[in-house]
């Protein structure tokens, strides 16, 4: 293992609660949840505490909290009206808009039904923080690696070296930092890189809190899967170093499911051998993982990954592959509905982004890509098929009527394969294989964005079908022109960054607001080590 690198992992807490609770204008210690179509997908740390968690019924939630919470939906699109920030759901409305006891479960149905959810907030959010991060990280070497909508590697073993040759100052360790195991072992070089990665990781932190008043946590080990790990083990609003020495403690009690890469099915595989954590998992031989996984490549990931080693490297990865507009509903079984009613709108979001990627990552899709679960003639049940063409062309102002007509043949080719017929479930409209237009050193403006490749928004939901109006989409391209202005701002912003040298004197930094810092107690496995006298009797390199 290379324990010389130094890998930041950083995970915004709570990512949509805090960007509602920005949105509403709402304390630092507000008790917010996010929910879509009813259930809870983000809650605010505070609410933690009433026992609420992601999946939590809306009743429940109400139940746990009463008043003292301000729930909020998700934003919808599609018929009749959207929830977006210009329609009525604004700060004193956002309690009533979800607590309304009118609100049946039936009109949440025929809402589903209507409209599909639009994750446009999250995104702008999301480029704002990616903002933040490079503005933090813009005179040093470092390599980001977007990882999904609210958290990235940074690879900052250069930037480590830099300042390590350079070490003269006394400082402290950041405050919000927890070690994990006894301490940091300051003979040993890997941990006081470790502790430079811990400084830049608060600067990071600190950097997003000032410009978007978002609390992230960080992880600082010597890979991905140890940082990732880390990040996740203090949160709220704290960064979590694992040192070389801490690893194999730290593996013994993990549970499979925890670690990157084992959350799915291939850590379920492992289960079944009779295993449930990463410790227990180390007495397995390799031999045997490959009697049980099959493949060799999955039994040597398994392997290492639960030693704590991961050789994969943080790649730069700017802008998101492809942008997806995706939706289920309960299966169809007319063309002519999703012909009228799903197609334009899919057609109409996907054209919307991807007129502001064009713009902000300087690239255009080449294909476009329709996706959708069709019932196979033979078998029961549904199955996924997808066609691809060539995008049509952005020439006239008709772009997503003819992205929607190009789809619906695409569907309608499907259909009158023999193996294939209706209903369908499920259609996603994806533009991807770009074109890129960026000029080298431009690829930094790539982060403002949309999400990293993206799932469907709104798989698990099962709505009917009803009328899609202009007004809603009209509505929401509205939106995504002031997010775009939002984009373009920030990209001017970015590009007058200058060279500026990195502050001599290392800041004690104290990254978010003590009044949202979580008042848990550390790990009593963990302390917070001052290495104000190692730095100084550092030998340079
Ligand atoms: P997470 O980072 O998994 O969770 P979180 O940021 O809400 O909370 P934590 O402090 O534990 O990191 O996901 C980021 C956002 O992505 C989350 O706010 C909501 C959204 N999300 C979904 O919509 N569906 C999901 O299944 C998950 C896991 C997240
Ligand atoms: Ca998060
Ligand atoms: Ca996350």
């Amino acid at each position: 293992m290379n324990l010389f690198s130094v890998i930041i992992h950083c995970d915004l807490d709570c990512f949509y609660a805090q960007v509602e609770r920005e949105r509403l204008q709402l304390p630092a210690d507000a008790c917010v949840v996010v929910v879509q179509w009813k259930m809870a997908l983000a809650v605010s740390y505070p609410a933690r505490k009433f026992g609420i968690k992601r999946g939590s019924d809306i009743e429940e939630i109400k139940e746990a909290a009463g008043d003292k919470v301000t729930i909020v939906k998700v934003e919808t699109i599609g018929a009749g009206h959207s929830s977006g920030p210009e329609a009525e759901s604004e700060a004193s409305d956002a309690n009533a808009n979800a607590n309304d006891e009118n609100s049946s479960a039936k009109e949440e149905k025929d809402v589903q039904g209507r409209e599909k959810v639009s994750l446009a907030r999250y995104r702008k959010a999301s480029a704002e923080v990616f903002a933040a991060i490079f503005e933090a990280l813009k005179s040093y070497n470092a390599k980001l690696e977007r990882a999904s909508i609210d958290e990235a590697y940074i690879d900052v073993t250069a930037e480590v070296d830099r300042r390590m040759r350079l070490a003269e100052e006394t400082r402290e360790m950041p405050v919000d930092t927890v070690v994990v195991g006894e301490k940091l072992d300051l003979s040993s070089e890997s941990d006081v890189r470790l502790a430079y990665g811990a400084d830049i990781s608060a600067e990071v932190r600190k950097k997003v809190f000032e410009k978007c008043n978002y609390t992230m946590s960080g992880g600082i080990s010597v890979n991905k899967l140890l940082a990732k790990f880390a990040s996740a083990e203090n949160k709220p609003n704290k960064q979590t170093i694992v040192p070389e020495n801490a690893i194999s403690d730290l593996m013994k009690d993990v549970p499979l499911k925890k670690l990157r890469g084992l959350g799915g099915k291939l850590g379920e595989k492992v289960v079944e051998m009779g295993v449930t954590t990463a410790g227990e998992a180390t007495e397995l031989t390799l031999k045997a993982l490959i009697k049980q996984l099959g493949r060799r490549k999955d039994a040597e990931f398994v392997f290492n990954c639960v030693r704590g080693k991961d050789e994969s490297q943080v790649v730069e990865r700017d802008a998101t592959k492809s942008l997806l507009a995706a939706k289920s509903f309960k299966p169809e079984r007319s063309l002519d509905v999703l012909e009228k009613q799903w197609l334009p709108l899919l057609a109409a979001e996907l054209t919307d982004r991807m007129k502001m990627d064009s713009e902000v990552n300087k690239r255009d899709a080449k294909t476009l890509t329709i996706s959708f679960r069709v019932k196979q003639a033979e078998k029961k049940g549904l199955t996924q098929a997808s066609r691809s063409i060539p995008m049509p062309p952005n020439n006239n102002d008709d772009w997503a009527k003819e992205i929607a007509e190009a789809a619906l043949h695409l569907m309608q080719n499907v259909l009158d394969e023999a193996q294939f017929r209706l209903p369908i479930n499920f259609i996603g409209l994806t533009a991807n294989n770009f074109n890129d237009r960026a000029k080298p050193g431009e690829s930094i403006t790539n982060y403002f964005s949309a999400a990293a490749q993206e799932k469907p928004e709104d798989e698990l939901t099962q709505p009917s079908i009803s009328d899609v109006s202009q007004e809603s989409i009209n509505k929401r391209r509205r939106q995504e022109r002031a997010d775009l202005e939002m984009a373009r701002r920030l990209h001017r912003f970015e590009s007058t960054k200058g060279t500026k040298k990195p502050p001599k004197k290392v800041q004690k930094t104290e990254p978010g607001d003590s009044k949202q810092t979580s008042k848990r107690k550390m790990a009593s496995r963990s302390v917070v080590t001052t290495l104000d006298a190692f730095f100084k009797s550092q030998p340079k390199r």
